[in-house]
């Protein structure tokens, strides 16, 4: 199996997209929608979370738009269910994934509905009502907790992406430790089951982001993380993503390193 890509540029919390949400700039948003199916994401992350006065009605057009530029399936981003369901009710084409569901109790119990409804993948941060895990126990906590809820519920291993939530290295040394370990226990205990992360928080407020970006997936990929969502216009990251795929043993016959190559990625 190999690494599943979420690609992060359309969400309003960036500079260059909230300008062009508000001012339904169709053609600006269905380029960054072309541009990272072009680049390799199997995934379309749909995030308007900064719209909090008409999420909903964003959502809607955000959906519409990124699937006249797109076949590729969606992301539905948001901390509000009401636009999640809005964007799954809109969601045209394969399978839907799902971000996210958590194991606080209110948004257990209005997402999982949603993630049975639209037979969705699902991204699960480690996440309770005890708020913002720090250590891997944290996490691992929730994992145990999840998981096997959401199989009981029916929802299929396959369908389950566990994000540990990256916290910033830049704001305690065991950071990325944290992750590792998660990863490892998940990949141990329930090996049916994927992981996912937003990988960039690994680098915030440090210098030289992109090293640590593409260390940490490096890193993170050799213990068993089998998606990301990141920027899969990073030449550099991609790159290193299909290397890395090559030597882990999820790249039959080195095709999809040899695929990249062949159209250039590795040039310059
Ligand atoms: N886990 C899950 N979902 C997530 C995250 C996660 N969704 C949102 C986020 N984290 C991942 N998506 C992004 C999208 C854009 C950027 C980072 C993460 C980004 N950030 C620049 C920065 O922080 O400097 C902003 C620069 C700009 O304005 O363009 O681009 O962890 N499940």
């Amino acid at each position: 199996m190999s690494i599943l890509i979420v690609g992060e540029l359309i969400n309003t919390s960036r500079k260059a997209i909230k300008p062009a949400v508000e001012n339904k700039d169709a053609e600006a948003i269905k380029k960054v929608a072309k541009d990272q199916d072009e680049a390799g994401a199997h995934y379309i992350d749909v995030n308007c979370g900064t719209q909090v006065f008409n999420e909903e009605e964003t959502m809607k057009w955000l959906v519409d738009t990124v699937q006249e530029a797109t076949k590729k399936p969606l992301c539905i981003d948001s901390p509000n269910p009401k636009a999640i369901e809005v964007g799954l009710e809109n969601h045209k084409n394969g399978q839907p994934m799902i971000n996210s569901i958590t194991d606080e109790k209110e948004r257990y119990e209005t997402i999982l509905p949603l993630v049975l409804k639209y037979k969705a993948k699902v991204i699960a941060l480690c996440m309770d009502d005890t708020g913002m895990p720090e250590t891997a126990d944290d996490r691992i906590k929730v994992v145990d907790s999840l998981v096997p809820k959401l199989l009981d519920a029916g929802v299929p291993a396959d369908d389950i992406y566990l994000d540990p939530l990256v916290k910033p290295v830049s704001t305690g040394d065991t950071a990325g430790l944290e992750v590792l370990d998660t990863v490892k226990y998940i990949k141990e205990k329930y090996p049916e089951v994927h992981c996912t992360c937003g990988m960039s928080n690994i680098s915030y407020g440090l210098p030289n982001r992109k090293v640590l970006n593409w260390v940490f997936m490096i890193q993170t990929m050799t213990v068993g993380m089998d998606s990301y969502i990141f920027n899969p216009l990073d030449k550099n990251l991609m790159g290193l993503l299909y290397a890395s795929q090559a030597t882990l043993g999820m790249d039959q016959f080195c095709m999809q390193y040899l695929t990249a190559h062949r159209n250039g990625l590795y040039e310059e």
